[in-house]
């Protein structure tokens, strides 16, 4: 068989590959390798033994000097957008009081959310933009963004508007999704099904209306929304054809996630609280198990996810940083790598799939990302490591060396 090799705009020489195919074993290793980019896409893999005749004037030679390339790294869970901080809660937090009653006593949630009101959209743009360059610098070529700390129309919209202009301004692919149902805010203080009227009636038509959303989450939690309120949510969510995803099962168990999946929902997400009749849920609606290590670790959290059922079942794992100036200000994705497997024994190989292929998976982007195969996007992070284990194993020298943003390197 020919190869067409005009087409190609790069190539990587002499570099070893973990692909993250799925119906490969562990990493999918390509060893001694060469992988080709035409026009953003990857078009051709293989061994440096069968590389076929190239025309090197008409294309962008990398000699990767042994290193190792991975799919773009994703991640999959944030809420990067926001105003203040809250390490006066940390604080309050180490003497004693838990999340829950800072929250119920007026903090958490919702003093984020008058620190966002208060913020112009450029304020937010400007504090966003250092923690995305944070995650970029370690490797991320996707990143979601979450909504929620606006909880009224404008600026639920001022949110997803500044996440729209981060896509615009770095190399990086954002998928918005709209948190309205977060937490109940102080003007509709005891009387949250007004505020989910107002999330279902006003909110998610208007940033419907906008194309702001890609998809649609709602915080299900006693100390965010029941039950029945969140199927409410995905009621109007599945009326404009936004795929949904939940933050499930953190602090009990709420069977948000078994809920979620009668929505065909992208993915749950936390999961410390889900059941054996949660993971099966999740298996037959063919979830994503987002989970969190960043605010089990912070929140000094001991349930632990049910990491055995959920691999037993086949249930695909993602991790993500879940970076939020409340549970999780982290802003490192690859120390969720590292907490993944410390925290929650996940192997290496499982941390890598779970901020690759099972993140894109989670984001609906599985066809386009995630995996480093002929025809997906060339998002390609090059590391200088010896072997793809040791991106979950060290942490605090960042072996980055090169990172590419649809074909393009990134500076
Ligand atoms: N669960 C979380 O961990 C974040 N949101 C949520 O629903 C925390 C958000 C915060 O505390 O500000
Ligand atoms: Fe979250």
């Amino acid at each position: 068989m020919s190869i067409e090799t005009s087409s190609w705009d790069t190539l990587w020489l002499n570099v070893n590959i973990a692909t993250m195919a799925a119906e490969a074993a562990d990493y999918g290793i390509v060893e001694d390798a060469a992988l080709a980019i035409s026009k953003g896409k990857i078009s051709w893999i293989g061994e440096m033994q069968s590389l076929p005749e190239f025309d090197s004037s008409s294309i962008q030679v990398i000699d990767g000097e042994g290193r190792w390339l991975t799919p773009g790294l994703i991640d999959c869970h944030t809420h990067i957008v926001y105003g203040g901080n809250r390490a006066n809660e940390f604080e309050m937090r180490l003497q004693g009081k838990s999340y829950e009653e800072i929250a119920n006593a007026g903090g958490g949630i919702v003093s984020t959310v008058s620190a966002t009101r208060s913020s112009t959209e450029d304020q937010l743009f400007e504090s966003a933009s250092k923690r995305l360059l944070a995650l970029c610098k370690e490797g991320v070529t996707t990143v979601e963004i979450k909504s929620g700390y606006g909880l009224d129309t404008p600026n639920e919209i001022k949110m997803l508007t500044v996440a729209k202009r981060l896509e615009e301004c770095f190399p990086v692919t954002v998928q918005k999704t709209f948190l309205g149902a977060h937490a109940v805010p102080t003007e509709y203080s005891g009387n949250s099904q007004a505020y989910i009227d107002e999330v279902c009636d006003k909110m998610l038509p208007a940033i419907t209306d906008l194309s702001l959303a890609d998809a649609v989450d709602v915080f299900c939690e006693n100390i965010g929304f029941t039950y029945s309120e969140t199927q409410q949510v995905f009621e109007v969510a599945k009326k404009y054809k936004l795929p949904v995803k939940i933050h499930a099962e953190q602090l009990s168990n709420m069977r948000g996630a078994e809920l979620a999946s009668t929505y065909n929902a992208l993915s749950a997400d936390h999961l410390e609280y889900l059941s054996e009749e949660g993971v099966n849920k999740m298996k037959a609606g063919n979830m994503v198990a987002v989970l969190l290590p960043g605010a089990y670790y912070f929140l000094r959290e001991t349930q632990l996810p049910p990491i055995q059922l959920l691999r037993e079942e086949g249930v695909p794992i993602a991790i993500a940083t879940d970076a939020n100036p409340g549970s999780s200000p982290i802003h490192s994705i690859q120390l969720m790598l590292n907490m993944a497997c410390t925290l929650f024994k996940l192997t290496p190989s499982e941390a890598l799939a779970g901020v690759t292929r099972n993140a894109a998976k989670a984001l609906g982007l599985e066809q386009t990302k995630g995996v480093l195969a002929v025809g997906m996007d060339a998002d390609i992070a090059c590391w200088n490591i010896e072997q793809p284990a040791q991106l979950a194993y060290q942490f605090g020298v960042n072996p980055l060396h090169i990172l590419m943003k649809s074909g393009q390197p990134v500076v």
